[in-house]
């Protein structure tokens, strides 16, 4: 590196060190500006005083003097704007009335929201029961969300009405994308490009022009869960899911299968658990119908498995006693505050 180069960063390093310090309004934004420029790890100082190792032997004196005068100006003018505020009256005055005794002000922490809280202690209880996380999409084409899953052509799920179709090009070529309605998506997505034996969950949104009240949302979470390998069956589903409950909600915890209809298991149950001297609705799950396992290229006779689909703010609703839906997504902080 040339040595006139190495000089003309210092340069340029001061005068807006200097420009920063004199505009920190607060000692809160001379902070920011000190760790930019004196920051001890990454520091702009630091950045520029690497340059040094690579100035030839012969300029490497003048380089090196160069770099202590800046560094002593830079800190210099950050201390200066540091008496400046602490002068200038304001939170930061050390006038007559401050009182060093006094409790310093505690920083307020902001915390995670509680439905993010749920998804990672869900993430963290299937991993130990050996299924790993997988990822799709959330403006999805028809196939996934509906052809792989066995939905035929003429069924309601693919109503207008109950979907957010997208305006896009795939739409006016009669391709229409959408946002995915489910995350029993991510199955055909993870089944495609994976041989089996599979076990994965898949946590993420999903959307539906359902009209808000105390347990819809038109965007909610779901988890989703599928396990494929030789000789799974619906005694695997129920202890998973058993498990699975009495992990999240602590204590014996009982599960009930009613039997209902999806077109992508057969058979279809509705998923219950014990829960406070009642049942508590989950989710849906089922073995997965042949005709899923013949869509992503899998023998159903060489292998079988089971699906399970949960609502992610209702499992979070029953965890914490929450009684409507629409208060995560308030924004309300003395809603929030409490988890
Ligand atoms: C499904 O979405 C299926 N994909 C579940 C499934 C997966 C079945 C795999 C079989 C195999 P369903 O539409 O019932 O099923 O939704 C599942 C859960 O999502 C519901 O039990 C409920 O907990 C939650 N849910 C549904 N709609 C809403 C909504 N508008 N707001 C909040 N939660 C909802």
């Amino acid at each position: 590196m040339a040595l006139a180069d190495f000089l003309a960063d210092l340069d340029s390093l001061l005068t807006s060190a200097n420009a920063a310090f004199a505009a920190a309004a607060d000692s809160d934004s001379l902070e920011v500006a000190r760790v930019e420029f004196l920051g001890a790890k990454s520091g702009r100082l630091k950045t520029v005083q690497q340059g040094l190792g690579k100035i030839d032997k012969p300029d490497k004196p003048a380089a090196g003097k160069k770099l202590n005068e800046v560094k002593k100006a830079i800190t210099a003018a950050f201390e200066q704007a540091q008496q400046n505020l602490s002068a200038g009256g304001g939170e930061d005055a050390g006038d007559d009335g401050f009182d060093p005794t006094l409790p310093g002000r505690r920083a307020r922490l902001g915390h995670i929201h509680p439905i993010t809280q749920t998804i990672e202690q869900l993430k963290e209880i299937m991993g130990r029961l050996g299924f790993s996380v997988a990822e799709g999409p959330e403006v999805e084409d028809k196939w996934h969300n509906f052809d792989a899953l066995n939905i035929p052509p003429i069924h309601p799920a693919r109503s207008e009405l109950d979907n957010f179709y997208l305006a896009t090009a795939e739409k006016a070529a009669g391709e229409p994308m959408l946002l995915r309605s489910q995350t029993s998506t991510v199955q055909i997505r993870v089944m495609e490009k994976t041989p089996p034996p599979v076990r994965i969950i898949s946590l993420g949104r999903v959307y539906r022009p359902d009209t808000a009240d105390a347990t819809h949302y038109p965007m909610f979470h779901q988890i989703e869960g599928l396990m494929v390998d030789r000789g799974v069956t619906m005694a695997d589903l129920k202890s998973v899911l058993r498990l699975f409950a009495s992990s999240f909600l602590g204590g014996d915890v009982h599960i009930r299968f009613r039997p209902s209809f999806f077109p992508f298991t057969e058979p279809s149950v509705e998923v219950d658990i014990s829960w406070q001297g009642g049942w508590m609705e989950m989710g849906g799950a089922g073995m997965i119908d042949p005709n899923v396992l013949r869509a992503v290229g899998y023998d159903p006779d060489e292998v079988t498995g089971f699906a399970f689909g949960l609502g992610v703010e209702r499992i979070c609703m029953s965890r914490h006693q929450v009684t409507d839906i629409r208060e995560f997504y308030r924004n309300d902080v003395r809603f929030l505050e409490q988890f």
